[in-house]
């Protein structure tokens, strides 16, 4: 197999060190012909800098870095989430929310306290990730999926990861970390996105 990703088995390297995601996005692209590859292939490849002021730029960033350095058509995804009442933080800072270094629990502890006892109406919020598709550098696609909703009172549900146990999904009574992967996929930005990437990579292997 070539390292140029156009190989006779089409084959994408997922650009991110977070395993939740990674395993999301493996189960997403299942099926769809396309061989996938994590960066457990590439040990000697180090971190970039996460230090965009958007999502886009962030995962601009990434997907120009690792395909770079893989030199395989590289999908990776800058996420995150932003919540009205603050005015749109934790935004591109969702990771480390609560200082660095920090847990999803110290996180959602902080989300949850600056809220308060503020009412459902007043805790809207959404989840936001672009994609971003590259080849060697290049930028082939970039795609983007939000899924909006609201904060809950408390982190419920034990799926998922991040701020899955404290995000309500717009027409839901439950969190993401109570509705498990399969239906949280089907409405996701994540889930958004992939669906609009998975086109852009199969069109690509096409050509
Ligand atoms: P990579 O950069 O290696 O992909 P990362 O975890 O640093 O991994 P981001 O910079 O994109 O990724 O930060 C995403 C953060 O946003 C993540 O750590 C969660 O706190 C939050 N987040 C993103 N998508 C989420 C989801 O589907 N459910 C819950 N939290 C999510």
């Amino acid at each position: 197999m070539r390292r140029d990703g156009s190989a006779a088995e089409p084959s994408l390297v997922l650009g991110t060190k977070n395993e939740h995601k990674r395993r999301e996005l493996e189960r997403l692209l299942k099926g769809s012909g396309v061989k996938v590859l994590s960066l457990k292939s590439f040990p000697e490849c180090p971190e970039p800098k996460e230090n965009g002021k958007t999502f886009e730029a962030n995962a601009r960033k990434k997907a120009t870095y690792y395909s770079r350095h893989t030199r395989f058509l590289t999908l990776a995804d800058d996420s995150g989430l932003s919540v009205s009442y603050l005015k749109g933080k934790p935004g591109v800072l969702s990771a480390r929310f609560a200082g660095e270094p920090c847990s999803y629990a110290d996180n959602n502890r902080k989300l949850l306290g600056l809220l308060g006892s503020l009412p459902s109406a007043r805790r809207q919020a959404k989840f936001v990730c672009v994609m971003a598709l590259y080849d060697r550098g290049l930028p082939v696609k970039v795609l983007r999926g939000e899924c909006t909703g609201r904060i809950s009172f408390s982190e419920k549900g034990r799926n998922g990861f991040g701020y899955d146990p404290v995000f309500i999904p717009k027409g839901f009574k439950k969190t993401f970390a109570e509705i498990g992967p399969a239906a949280k996929n089907k409405i996701s930005h994540r889930g958004k996105a992939l669906r609009l990437a998975k086109k852009a990579i199969l069109a690509y292997f096409k050509n």
